[in-house]
């Protein structure tokens, strides 16, 4: 069985492949998006068995998306809804360094997510279960299978690892904080953002306080991502503080999943805090150094990569 399983929405995703406005772009590159896709793609090349878990249209995007997800290895659960479209995103670079996101996935065959599509037994036999907090806002069926997923892991003692990963375009913090807070209570593992930490306690506070306030709902790793900064983690009543690689970042869309995958990756290989959350900045900085959501991540023998002080390998 897979050793992790997830579950959401993976687009197609259309990118301008020069800064500017979308509206004078004469060309784009295709590719595929999805924060849970992107975290198992960040974990199977880090030497971890994931099974991806969704749903995509019978049309040619959610071709490219399953072949893109089976062509990295992951073991591939999906519906083809013949019923609705493979969602897109488009990402507009509007500047060299800033990049805005489109979504087109109302009613996507993605949202479409129901209890059924959940595979109880591939859940009870793995160790982990990992959400986010995007699938429960795209559709009430969508939200309802995730539960179901979270009540299979429970019951079968499999950790459940949660990123909050709010997104504004689809819901309100109003709507978004109680589902949240229910979910940060039934997880084992937390990541957020500082932003999204306060939408889920209803206010914010300082990094460290914010990380004990969600401990306190229930996870006993709490990890705050604090981008260039670096990152916060509350682990077993222990605070770590850890420094970010420093880089240039082409494109931070996907750096939060990178560390994700860095840092679950290093947990299920028995590694301890420290060592974790070096491998989760480092998967992060390497998401940041390609305009993909997650082509640019790292396979294991590639970490050490940017302290590589030569520029050419041979
Ligand atoms: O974290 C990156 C994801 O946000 C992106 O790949 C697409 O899942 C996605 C979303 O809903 O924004």
């Amino acid at each position: 069985p897979a050793e992790v399983v997830t579950l959401g929405e993976t687009m197609a995703v259309l990118r301008s492949q020069h800064p500017g406005p979308l509206a004078h772009a004469r060309s784009m590159d295709t590719g595929i998006g999805g924060a849970e896709s992107n975290v198992a793609i960040g974990l199977r090349r880090l030497g971890v068995d994931v099974a991806w878990v969704g749903r995509v249209g019978a049309d040619s995007l959610g071709e490219l998306v399953l072949r893109e997800l089976r062509a990295e290895g992951l073991r591939v659960l999906a519906r083809i809804d013949p019923e609705a479209r493979t969602g897109l995103m488009i990402k507009e670079r509007r500047t060299q360094e800033t990049v805005k996101v489109w979504y087109y996935r109302n009613g996507s065959a993605g949202s479409r997510l129901t209890v059924g599509d959940v595979p109880a037994e591939a859940i009870a036999g793995a160790r982990l279960l990992h959400i986010t907090g995007i699938t429960p806002a795209l559709s009430a069926s969508a939200a309802e299978a995730v539960r179901f997923a979270v009540d299979c892991a429970h019951d079968a003692g499999t950790q459940v690892s949660l990123d909050l990963n709010y997104r504004s375009a689809l819901w309100t913090p109003e709507q978004a904080a109680p589902v949240l807070r229910k979910l940060v209570a039934d997880a084992d593992i937390l990541f957020a953002g500082l932003d999204e930490a306060a939408i889920a306690l209803g206010a914010p506070h300082r990094p460290e306080r914010m990380a004990a306030l969600l401990a306190g709902m229930g996870p006993d790793q709490v990890l705050l991502k604090l981008g260039p900064e670096g990152a916060l983690g509350l682990i077993d009543g222990s605070e770590y503080a850890q420094d970010a690689v420093q880089i240039q970042a082409v494109d931070t869309v996907g750096a939060g999943d990178a560390f994700v995958a860095g840092y679950l990756a290093e947990l299920l290989a028995g590694e301890g805090p420290k060592a974790r959350l070096q491998t989760a900045v480092r998967t992060g900085a390497f998401a940041c150094l390609g305009p993909g959501d997650w082509e640019s991540l790292p396979h294991r023998n590639e970490l050490g990569l940017l302290d590589a002080a030569e520029g050419v390998q041979r």
